[in-house]
């Protein structure tokens, strides 16, 4: 056996300073230019009749001063079509409908003007003219016309801001779009349960610097015309991802928005800025809005890929779902799903794309750079004393071996590198008090390449004792466990698993390397590796070792004792999976016994399960990803949140964003305080 020690580099700052700008170089930087305040200005045009198509009028002005935005009210309800061109040096647009602004606030709310139709506003860029067709005998028609007018604005295009310890993306601040202030302060709901997404009428062609003048032109409109307090949407995406603050009050709190008649309590906005009634939204605004709901709905909790039922309030005639009904609504839906619209056009189909990036990102926080795309091996134990678990991570294959020590809410405790920085084959982590007379330990096994290393350590990174599992030689890497399976030894063991290309030998060493037992866990000539972790499944005070056969085997689980006498075994899936199965243990619900939790390998969904030693289920077990995710799940036991029964912190395989998420034994997530 032989012990190693070299100077560990304490990583923590570092993970997080990456993390920041991995996750700002995501989004374009917008460029400014001379930007000016928006003011609507509203024109009363004479109309006259167009031969062509009777019951309807035609207004036509040219030469006016240059605006930005159009769009129309008159008395009464919403009837008709109603379409608009425009003309900027003497080039006509198309005509282009303009459907009724249908995304009022609550009928009864202060923000409700009852009595006047308003459509949605229109972005033209630039005009100096306009005609517009509506039907005949409307009363008191008017023309708004958004102009940028009034003081020059000095707008901070500072970089997006977001928080480094948890998922959320960077969002531009109101300040970088020069919003007015609200009217009034804006309400709360008491929290946000759901998602709209919607659509806005205006070019799909605009470029990055235009959508700081979009946002204002909309605000504008939103207030002089629709007589709103704010901008309707809570958040807006561009096309290019960006992501933007809409209605004030706060991008982390439940800012009550304008946005959906009978749902705006409790749900927030978000409008992708761009038309998509004849075409679809582009990828990059897809994957912001998946991003910003999968961090806005984990502050609630709110599964990004779930359903639920909602009370409408809307009292309005014709509304589709008349105030006091209960409507089953998925948790991110499109506008059209609760209102009578188009809204948001071909980005209703793109939702469950919407969903499933929510859902990727809807973890607590990330344990390393976005972009990293190894896989996180994951472990639990209790460092602090203060009977609360933290987490310790290990990156996968190509990510150097950086561990991470984490509270629950992503808060970095510690980080090292396990082994030689250059090493890039992966580290598989464990928790236990191995060190004698020593607190809890990171208990860290080499991945492919990195020959049969196990290394102790403390959270500052300092390695305490080191040893090789295997022959020297030995070099498929191997997976570890910690705890007390020897109940002769004062201190925890630790378990080691040999990786895959191995056979199936799994050992039991003290931390210094010191052997105390080791048995074949499955047939000596199956090469798939083993997973291992411990708890004490049967009751009797001493850990089993539980085993989970890697790629090739099936998804067998196996229960042994220290001596190798094995006392249980089953299949965690379906036989025919043949993508191996990851192994954890979690209190069971009366706290008598470990449970055996189980994730599928790499292939499989994120499909994770719970049993006793018998193999019979003891648990609903969950999904963890969205359906087609096929990375696989890592998952391990803990006490994370004093509130919550039944924990597991769960990470997912190569392919996968380095997230950290906490679930249920039942599903639902949580998020640790
Ligand atoms: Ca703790
Ligand atoms: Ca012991
Ligand atoms: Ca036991």
């Amino acid at each position: 056996m032989r012990r190693r020690r070299r100077a560990r580099t304490v990583l923590a700052g570092a993970i997080v300073a990456t993390l920041a700008g991995a996750i700002l170089a995501l989004v374009p930087t917008p460029s400014f230019s001379v930007q000016k305040a928006m003011r609507v200005d509203d024109d009363a045009p004479l109309l006259s009749a167009v031969a062509a198509a009777k019951d309807t009028v035609l207004a036509h002005r040219e030469s006016v001063s240059e605006f930005r935005l159009i769009g129309l009210s008159w008395d009464g309800d919403s009837k008709g079509d109603v379409s608009v061109r425009t003309i900027h040096d003497g080039t006509w647009t198309a005509w282009t409908p303009l459907g009724p602004a249908d995304g009022g606030p609550d009928p009864r709310s202060r923000e409700a003007h009852p009595g006047r139709a308003v459509t949605e506003p229109l972005w033209v860029n630039r005009a100096d003219g306009y005609q517009v067709r509506v039907p005949s005998g409307l009363t008191r028609m008017r023309v708004h016309l958004v102009r940028e007018t009034g003081p020059q604005l000095h707008i901070s295009a500072s970089e997006p801001k977001a928080h480094a310890a948890s998922q959320q993306p960077p969002i531009n601040s109101r300040d970088s779009w020069g919003a007015r202030p609200p009217k009034t302060a804006p309400e709360y709901a008491s929290n946000v349960q759901m998602a709209f997404i919607h659509h806005t009428a205006s070019s799909n062609s605009y470029g990055p610097g235009d959508v700081p003048a979009i946002l204002r032109g909309i605000q504008s409109y939103h207030m002089d015309s629709n007589g709103w307090n704010d901008i309707g949407y809570n958040f807006l995406v561009d096309r290019f991802g960006g992501l933007w603050e809409g209605r004030g009050g706060g991008i982390d709190r439940p800012v009550v928005g304008a946005h959906v008649l009978g749902f705006k309590t409790g749900s927030t906005g978000v409008a992708v800025l761009g038309d998509f009634s004849n075409g679809q939204a582009p990828g990059p605004a897809v994957d912001g809005a998946g991003r910003l709901l999968g961090w806005k709905l984990s502050l609630t909790g709110v599964d990004p890929t779930g359903v639920n039922n909602f009370r409408s309030g809307d009292s309005s005639s014709g509304a589709k779902y008349p105030a006091g009904t209960v409507v089953t609504l998925n948790n991110i839906s499109g506008h059209q799903d609760a209102n009578y619209t188009d809204c948001p056009g071909m980005l209703e189909g793109q939702l469950a794309q919407v969903r499933s990036t929510a859902k990727g990102w809807s973890g607590a926080f990330l344990a390393y750079p976005a972009g990293f795309r190894g896989g996180v091996y994951v472990a639990a134990g209790e460092f602090t004393g203060d009977w609360v678990s933290e987490v310790v991570t290990g990156a996968g294959p190509g990510g150097g071996p950086a561990v991470g020590v984490w509270r629950g809410n992503g808060t970095p405790l510690g980080g090292f590198y396990a082994f030689p920085v250059g090493f890039h084959g992966g580290v598989r982590v464990a928790t236990g008090r191995v060190e004698h007379g020593g607190p809890r330990n990171v208990v860290t096994g080499a991945g492919p390449g990195g020959g049969p290393a196990v290394e102790v350590f403390r959270t500052d990174g300092t390695n305490t004792s080191g040893f090789y599992a295997y022959d020297v030689r030995f070099n498929a890497g191997l997976y570890v466990a910690a705890g007390p399976v020897d109940p002769l030894s004062p201190d925890e063991e630790i378990v080691t698993g040999a990786g895959e290309g191995g056979g199936p030998h799994v050992r039991i060493f003290s931390a210094t390397g010191n052997p105390l037992g080791g048995f074949m866990a499955y047939p000596t000539n199956f090469g798939g590796g083993v997973r291992v972790a411990v708890g004490d499944v049967d009751g009797d005070g001493i850990d089993e070792i539980i085993t989970g056969a890697g790629p090739g085997g099936g998804p067998h689980v196996k229960v042994f004792k220290l001596n190798g006498t094995e006392i249980g075994s089953f299949m965690a899936y379906d036989p025919g999976f043949h993508g191996g199965v990851y192994v954890g243990t979690v209190k069971s619900p009366d706290g008598k016994t470990d449970w055996i939790i189980t994730g599928a390998g790499e292939g499989g969904g994120t499909h994770a399960r719970v049993f006793d030693w018998h193999g019979n289920v003891g648990g609903n077990g969950f999904m963890y990803g969205p359906p087609n995710d096929t990375t696989g799940v890592r998952l391990a036991g803990g006490a994370f949140n004093a509130t919550v029964p039944g924990q597991v912190v769960v990470t997912e395989g190569p392919g996968s964003i380095p997230m950290v998420g906490f679930r249920r034994l039942d599903g639902p997530a949580f998020f640790p305080p």
